[in-house]
């Protein structure tokens, strides 16, 4: 796809919002703040930084992009629907039993994603694994990985981080939504992660702190990560859970909520694109 310019990724983000919203509400049920948070991420990730073909989504030089914290679905899904991988209707059957869109990402019914996910933790073991196969086999597409900052406090995860370092996978860049939120409250106080780039930086990773609603700053990060020679990426996006929507911005209670009708109405006035 032709890499989108900033100001252009702005508008997709904010239709991606607007459709986490619409989709929420039709749901009643799935996660708020943390697809919220991520809009950006995945508009910058999808409509400039992939290399990917939404028409032959299984080209076998694509970019690999795997999504570790699968509750985030709702953004994944609005992106997908908007990057053209599935008709936009599809949106309105989020979580309904029979729909392609179920609460976390499955792979058996939506056969453009690399993984299913849910579990968490996960997500970085299989991304890692597909690099050390690509390197092997002189693949010159890069692979992503989409991680959740409480994810990190599953034990699977540093062994995976382990052994990318290791293995100095310099293909293979790994974000990390540090919203300092989780499903009970803020994760300093559940059980701390920092300090997070020493941590990484110990098991030899290139380590690039952003904030992540800035494009230039998600654009720029991957740059630099392109250019590393002989270490694995990671970059800490801080996010704002919630982001657009004021009573949600920030607060650890909309992890896992929908919103009313009125509060999406409400939502969805604030969502409004303005250049
Ligand atoms: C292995 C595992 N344990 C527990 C859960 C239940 N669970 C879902 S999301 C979540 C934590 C949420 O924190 P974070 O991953 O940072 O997501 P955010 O709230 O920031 O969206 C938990 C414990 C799970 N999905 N997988
Ligand atoms: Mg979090």
């Amino acid at each position: 796809m032709k890499p989108l310019p900033a100001e252009e990724l702005k508008e997709k983000a904010a239709e991606i919002r607007q459709e986490i919203i619409k989709m929420l509400v039709l749901a009643g049920s799935g996660h708020s703040a943390g697809p919220l948070g991520l809009a950006d991420i995945f508009a910058a990730l999808f409509f400039n930084i992939l290399n990917h073909d939404p028409e032959n989504p299984h080209w076998e030089d694509r970019d690999r992009f795997f999504l570790s914290c699968g509750h985030v679905a709702p953004a994944y899904y609005a992106t997908l629907a908007l990057a053209g991988y599935f008709p936009m209707s599809y949106l309105k059957t989020l979580r309904r039993l029979d729909s392609p869109l179920q609460g976390h990402p499955e792979r058996m019914k939506l056969s453009m994603i690399e993984s299913s996910s849910g579990p968490l933790g996960l997500g970085l073991a299989q991304a890692a694994g597909y690099a050390y196969a690509a390197r092997m086999d002189e693949a010159r597409f890069r692979i992503f990985c989409l991680t959740s900052d409480a994810e990190h406090q599953e034990g699977n995860h540093w062994e995976a981080v382990m052994f990318a370092g290791k293995n100095k996978l310099n293909n293979l860049t790994s974000f990390i939504d540090r919203n300092n939120i989780q499903i009970s409250g803020d994760t300093e106080e559940i059980m701390p992660l920092e300090p997070l780039r020493d941590k990484y930086e110990s098991f030899r990773w290139n380590v690039i702190e952003i904030n992540g609603h800035d494009f230039d700053q998600i654009i720029s990060a991957v740059g630099s990560a392109r250019r590393e020679s002989d270490k694995p990426t990671v970059i800490i996006a801080k996010t704002v859970p919630g982001r657009g929507v004021s009573s949600m911005e920030g607060k650890y209670e909309w992890h896992g909520k929908a919103p009313s009708e009125s509060e999406a109405k409400q939502a969805l006035k604030e969502l409004k694109y303005k250049k």
